[in-house]
């Protein structure tokens, strides 16, 4: 059930669109259900400067101990004051209605922490701003003369809930940042969320209803971690751009972070059309300027929207300098009314290249199917990246586990298979220039437990269980021939392998080879894939003869294996497309569209794995 893998192969242009079946969320009492603080499916290793402060030792707290003395007013003083501050407001949690914004002063801190313990609320009373921060602010006070770009104050908000700000008409800095604006020095949020705030409507570059960001210190990034904006239908946050973020110029590091149900409300784009007021793109995020990096780390954004570009994120890099990475993470349903970069559902890129992908889902379905059913033995996938490091998935679906490791060299031809009959598949490798086999028994980094050689330049090699004994061994296809030659046993020690088993003709010139036991009786036998039209065949026996099945699946540049996928007994072929790293999985050996695509990432090399 492996498949040789290398070489570029079948035109056609069948279209892979992702037909998971669409589950609607019901929302039944969600509203009265606070939604969860972070990504719970978020696990992304948090480093050192991005996760919360110590708090044990505060500058000030804030309240005496009950919830009437925890004012607007003290916390207006508090943070003007500065330094690390701390909430005692009682054992309940509380919400505070700021009746002013509450200022960062430049010259306190440098090191100012906000920490609401997991039980404070701040309200601007959809009135407005919460924290503002701006060291270009004369008021504020100026601590050097390049306020742009200063290393301090550096601010972190930590346990914290945002509710209700509204940055509507405050166009200072171009407007936005309904719950807080930052203009200079470091920002960090850690272990928070931000709910139904508001800036304003239409403005073709105004954004960031939660957060609004400038001129961070040597475009050093933002670290948003472990935090929710949205999270319910009930709690979106809404603006003319980037309902949850927004920036010009500045680059962001997302961990384990939500965003649900956030809204670029605005009209016309940016720059905005003649007639309309402007805006409307990056339902959660909108960032915009030259060099910049965006990271989405085991992040989750769904079901937001935009009116025009990017429903999940409207990413433009003027000078094409940025980059957007998106690791762990799973976009879905978040529809772009106006357009999207193809391929990309819910996103609009400008960048130096396209998105960086890995283990990820981006789709503009609600949700995936389930590929795997529960208490089923399925197939998983093993691929080959380009420094001849394997990848192999804890399951096929996104985000998922993987283990990694070395095995082999770069350029040497992946496959994988059950070498020692334990019911687990494992690596193995051909090296077209001296005709040696490298098998491995476990999935970890190591020297080969089994050495052989066979086969003429040019051969692909194929591994499968062809005898139904419980172990695979490998056998080749021989394109100059269109011959099969099919052996059941492993040679070792360096040797040679005797005379096949068997062999038989079965293709056509240039058609590229795969195995699967396509019928399930146990017995894997050979398919075909056709360059010329993405014709896809194969026999349930090892002779000659017409295909048993055949249908189209795949473009050209496909990599293809076949697995089971879903654990019901046959093997069924998926499809690797380099040139944007998605992999298609059929469920049935039928024509039509990919039953699930996941963007898995940069390979070269990829096979079905027990
Ligand atoms: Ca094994
Ligand atoms: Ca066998
Ligand atoms: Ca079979
Ligand atoms: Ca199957």
């Amino acid at each position: 059930m492996i498949a040789g893998m290398t070489a570029t192969w079948a035109r056609r242009s069948v279209v892979l669109a992702a037909s998971a079946a669409v589950a609607l969320t019901v929302m039944a009492g969600a509203a009265y259900a606070a939604p969860p603080i972070g990504n719970p499916d978020g696990s992304y290793p948090v480093p050192p400067e991005a996760r919360a402060v110590d708090t044990s030792n505060p500058d000030m707290v804030i309240g005496n101990g009950t919830p009437q003395s925890c004012t607007s007013a003290a916390v207006v003083a508090g943070v003007a004051q500065g330094g690390i501050i701390t909430f005692d407001c009682g054992p309940s949690p509380v919400t505070i209605t700021m009746t002013q914004t509450a200022k960062v002063f430049n010259d306190t801190g440098p090191e100012i922490v906000i920490d609401g313990g997991g039980l404070v609320t701040l309200s601007g009373g959809g009135v407005r701003r919460i924290l503002y921060m701006n060291t270009c602010d004369p008021a504020q006070h100026w601590t050097t003369s390049h306020c742009q770009n200063q290393d301090h104050p550096r601010l972190t908000v930590q346990n914290l809930t945002f509710v209700n700000g509204n940055s509507t008409g405050q166009l200072e800095e171009g407007g936005g940042g309904g719950a807080i604006l930052v203009r200079g020095g470091r920002f960090r949020v850690v272990n928070s969320a931000f709910f139904n705030n508001r800036c304003d409507p239409t403005g073709p570059d105004l954004g960031g209803a939660a957060l609004r960001v400038l001129s961070q210190h040597n475009g050093l990034p933002v670290y948003v971690v472990n935090s929710t904006f949205g999270g319910g239908a009930a709690y979106g946050n809404v603006c003319s751009n980037g309902g949850g973020l927004s920036s010009i110029g500045v680059s962001w590091t997302v961990i384990n972070s939500l965003f649900t149900h956030n809204q670029a409300v605005g009209h016309g784009a940016n720059p905005a059309r003649g007639g309309s007021a402007g805006g409307g793109s990056g339902g959660a995020i909108y960032l915009d300027g030259n060099t910049f990096i965006l990271r989405l780390l085991g992040t989750r954004i769904e079901n937001n929207h935009a009116n025009e570009g990017g429903g999940a994120i409207f990413f433009v890099s003027n000078d094409r300098s940025g980059t957007l990475h998106i690791e762990d993470s799973v976009l879905r349903h978040n529809p772009s009314d106006g357009f999207e970069t193809p391929g990309y559902p819910g996103i609009f890129v400008l960048a130096n290249g396209p998105p960086v992908v890995i283990n990820s889902i981006i789709t503009d379905q609600q949700d995936i199917e389930d590929v795997c059913p529960s208490g089923r033995v399925c197939d998983r996938v093993l691929f080959q990246d380009a420094s001849g490091r394997f990848h192999r998935w804890d399951a096929v679906s996104a985000p998922h586990g993987e283990t990694s490791f070395y095995f082999g060299d770069p350029g040497d031809v992946a496959f994988a298979g059950d070498w020692d009959c334990d019911g687990t598949d494992t690596p193995g490798l051909y090296r077209r220039s001296d005709g040696f086999v490298y098998l491995r028994n476990s999935n970890t980094q190591g020297v080969a437990d089994i050495r052989f050689f066979f086969g003429n330049p040019g051969d692909l090699p194929l591994a499968g269980d062809f005898d139904d004994d419980g172990c695979d061994s490998v056998s080749i296809y021989r394109p100059a021939e269109q011959r099969f030659y099919m052996i059941n046993e492993l040679g070792s020690d360096d040797g040679g392998l005797g005379a096949a088993d068997s062999s038989f003709l079965f293709g056509n010139p240039g058609d590229k080879p795969f195995i699967g036991d396509f019928d399930g009786d146990g017995v894997d036998t050979a398919g075909l894939h056709r360059e010329s039209t993405g014709l896809v065949y194969f026999r349930n026996s090892l002779d000659t003869g017409a295909a048993h099945s055949q249908f189209i699946y795949g473009d050209p540049g496909d990599l293809i294996a076949s697995g089971d996928w879903d654990g019901d007994g046959d093997d069924t072929v998926a499809v690797y497309r380099p040139s944007n790293q998605t992999l298609y999985l059929r469920l049935s050996n039928t024509q039509g569209p990919a039953d699930v695509s996941i963007i898995a990432g940069h390979y070269v090399g990829m096979a079905a794995a027990r």
